[in-house]
């Protein structure tokens, strides 16, 4: 693992980010574990959360023009990366959506810069891939070009075919996606930490990925 990835593992251990038990998911999927990013939510958390965001993204070598947070839980997260980026020396636009569209003031759903250029979504988790698939929809229809995605956590699951929902996005978008850690590399943390919560957890969670999870 990259000093970024042990890095955000150890925060969002110590944040209690990763709940295990019985949870629905966005899918409909019922999952013995959950990624929770909101319990990221002071100052020192964020700006560590948004360090290895960043460093994700240098790493990535990727060549963009500005940040996009999906409302809501993007938004802080977006904000925290341009900001961790202009501590670097880079100066990134970034803008957001709202689920309600505003009929007065500056109307519209956009906030922030104008959605233009080579854009990056900045995100929390992805499973089935709905969440990043609206995004890259709303970019397009704003005339700019999605061209990656930048999450803490792929869950490595099985989109509508054989392939992951990873791939099935990247091959019908385009669009890339960078994930700080993915659900092998949590697996691998809590067992190596002996941090693995209640007792059978780190099997419950083999046992799921079996059934909707990717090799
Ligand atoms: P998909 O749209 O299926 O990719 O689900 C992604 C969204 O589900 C994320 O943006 C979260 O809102 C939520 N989610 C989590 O936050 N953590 C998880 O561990 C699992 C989900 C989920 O519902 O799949």
């Amino acid at each position: 693992m990259l000093p970024h990835q042990t890095a955000f593992l150890e925060l969002a251990l110590q944040h209690e980010v990763l709940k295990f038990g019985q949870f629905t998911l966005k899918s409909g999927r019922s999952s013995p574990y959950f990624f929770n990013l909101g319990k990221i939510s002071s100052g020192a958390a964020m700006a560590r959360l948004a360090r290895a965001y960043a460093q994700a993204l240098q790493l990535a070598g990727l060549e963009f023009d500005m940040l996009f947070g999906p409302a809501y839980k993007g938004i802080p997260l977006a904000t925290a990366v341009a900001y961790a980026l202009s501590e670097d020396g880079r100066d990134v636009p970034y803008a957001y959506n709202r689920k309600e569209a505003k009929d007065h003031g500056e109307g519209g759903t956009l906030v922030g810069a104008p959605v233009q250029g080579r854009v990056v979504i900045v995100d929390d988790v992805l499973t089935a891939g709905t969440a990043l698939r609206e995004a890259v929809a709303m970019i397009r229809a704003a005339g700019a070009n999605p061209v990656a995605a930048v999450i803490a956590l792929d869950r490595m699951e099985k989109g509508k075919g054989a392939l992951s929902a990873v791939a099935e996005m990247e091959a019908d978008t385009g669009v890339r996606v960078i994930p700080l850690v993915t659900v092998r590399e949590i697996l691998s943390y809590l067992r190596d930490q002996g941090a693995a919560g209640p007792e059978g957890v780190v099997e419950a969670i083999e046992a799921y990925q079996a059934r909707y999870g990717v090799n």
